[in-house]
C-alpha cells in the first residue's frame, strides 16, 4: 500500500517537473519564440490553430457539463425522454468540423508551399549528418566547417541536406521547424534569422547513442562580418616549422594517427571525403564535438584523453595520448583560428 502511494507521489514529481520546466527563461531551444520569417509563419499558423482548438474544447466541454448538471439523476425523478438518431443535427455535426478543417486549410496549405519556395538571393550551404555532428560546406566559397554554422543575416539561407549514415533530423527551433537528413536523398530548409544572433540547433531525431549530443550552433552575422568571416576560413593553415610546443603538437597530429579522419587545410589535406570534422579554422569556433563542449582548453584535454567517455559510441578512438602529447595538441589547436 505504501509502496503504491510512494510510486503514485513519484511519477507526480516527474509531472511537476514537466510543468515548471516551462518557466525557465534562458531556452534556447524554443520552439515558442521565433526570430526569423521562417519560424515566425510556423508560429502564427499554431497560434491560429491553437486558439480554434481552444474554442472548440470550451464548447464542448461546456456542453458536457451543462447537460450532466442538467440531466443528472434524482430521486424520484423519472427517466428523461430517450432519443437516438438524429438526422439533422448529425449533418450538422459533420458539416461543422469540415468547415473548420477546410477553414485551417487554407493557410497551412499556404504556409507549407511558401517554406518549401527556394528564396530567390538565398545562399546555397550543404548539411552533412554523421554520427554525431553536423558537416557545413559551402560550394560557392569552397569552405568546409562543422558544429557551427555561420550565415548572412542580411539574405536567407538555403540548406542541401543529406544524411552520411542514418537518419538525422535538423531542427533550429528559432528559425524553422525540423527536417530529416536522409541517406542516399537530399532535402532542403530555408534559414533566415532577424538580426545577427546566435541560435542552437539539435538533432531532431534518434540517431544512436550519443543523438542527445548532437547539437549546434547557428550564428548570423551582418553583410561586412559574413565577408571577413567567408574570407579568414578559405585561408589555409600555415606549415609550422620553429620549435614552439604548437609545432611539436603539428608533428602529434601527423604522426598519431589524426590525420586518417581529420583534414587540415595547408598542412594535410588528403582527397575524397573524410569521416571526422575539418579542423582548418577549429579555433574560430565557440564549441566542439557536434557543440557538446565549449571549445575550451579543460574540454578539450578531456575530449583527447577519452572521446567516448564524453560521447558514447564515437568514432573517434581513445589513441592513448600522453599528457605532454595533448598539451602539444591542445597549442597547436589554439592556432587554427
Ligand atoms: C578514426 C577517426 C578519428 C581519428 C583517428 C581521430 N579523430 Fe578526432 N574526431 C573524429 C570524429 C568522428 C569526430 C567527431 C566526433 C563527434 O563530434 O561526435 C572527431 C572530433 C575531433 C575534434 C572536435 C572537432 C569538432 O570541431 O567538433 C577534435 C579537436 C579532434 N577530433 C582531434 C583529433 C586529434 C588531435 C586526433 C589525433 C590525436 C584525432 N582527432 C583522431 C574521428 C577521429
Ligand atoms: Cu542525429
Amino acid at each position: 500500500m505504501l509502496m503504491k502511494i510512494f510510486f503514485k507521489f513519484k511519477n507526480l514529481k516527474y509531472l511537476f517537473l514537466v510543468f515548471i520546466s516551462a518557466c525557465i527563461d534562458n531556452a534556447p531551444l524554443d520552439s515558442l519564440s521565433p526570430e526569423g520569417p521562417y519560424a515566425r509563419s510556423i508560429d502564427e499558423l499554431f497560434w491560429l490553430t491553437f486558439w480554434i482548438a481552444v474554442i472548440i474544447f470550451v464548447l464542448v466541454q461546456g456542453a458536457l457539463l451543462v447537460s450532466v448538471l442538467l440531466f443528472r439523476d434524482k430521486p424520484n425523478k423519472p427517466e428523461p425522454k430517450q432519443v437516438h438518431g438524429n438526422t439533422k443535427l448529425e449533418i450538422i455535426w459533420t458539416v461543422i468540423p469540415v468547415l473548420i478543417l477546410a477553414f485551417i486549410a487554407v493557410p497551412t496549405v499556404r504556409t507549407i508551399f511558401d517554406l518549401a519556395r527556394e528564396p530567390e538571393d538565398a545562399l546555397k550551404i550543404e548539411v552533412i549528418g554523421h554520427q554525431w555532428w553536423f558537416e557545413y560546406k559551402y560550394p560557392d566559397y569552397g569552405i568546409t566547417t562543422a558544429n557551427v554554422l555561420v550565415i548572412p543575416s542580411d539574405r536567407p539561407v538555403r540548406l542541401e541536406m543529406w544524411s552520411n549514415d542514418v537518419l538525422h533530423n535538423y531542427w533550429v527551433p528559432k528559425l524553422n521547424g525540423k527536417r530529416y537528413l536522409v541517406p542516399g536523398q537530399k532535402t532542403y530548409l530555408n534559414l533566415h534569422a532577424d538580426n545577427p544572433d546566435e541560435f542552437w540547433a539539435q538533432c531532431g531525431e534518434y540517431c544512436g547513442l550519443s543523438h542527445s549530443k548532437m547539437r549546434g550552433r547557428v550564428i548570423s552575422l551582418s553583410e561586412n562580418d559574413f565577408n571577413l568571416w567567408i574570407n579568414n576560413e578559405q585561408q589555409n593553415a600555415l606549415k609550422l616549422e620553429d620549435g614552439s610546443l604548437a609545432a611539436e603538437g603539428q608533428s602529434v597530429f601527423l604522426n598519431a594517427g589524426c590525420t586518417q579522419c581529420h583534414v587540415i587545410n595547408g598542412v594535410w589535406d588528403t582527397q575524397g571525403d573524410r569521416i571526422a570534422p575539418n579542423l582548418t579554422h577549429f579555433a574560430a569556433r565557440t564549441v566542439f564535438a557536434g557543440a557538446a563542449l565549449e571549445n575550451n582548453k579543460e574540454n578539450l584535454t578531456n575530449w583527447l584523453a577519452n572521446p567516448a567517455k564524453i560521447k558514447p559510441g564515437t568514432f573517434m578512438p581513445n589513441l592513448e595520448l600522453t599528457e605532454a602529447e595533448i598539451n602539444a595538441l591542445i597549442a597547436y589547436l589554439g592556432t587554427l583560428k
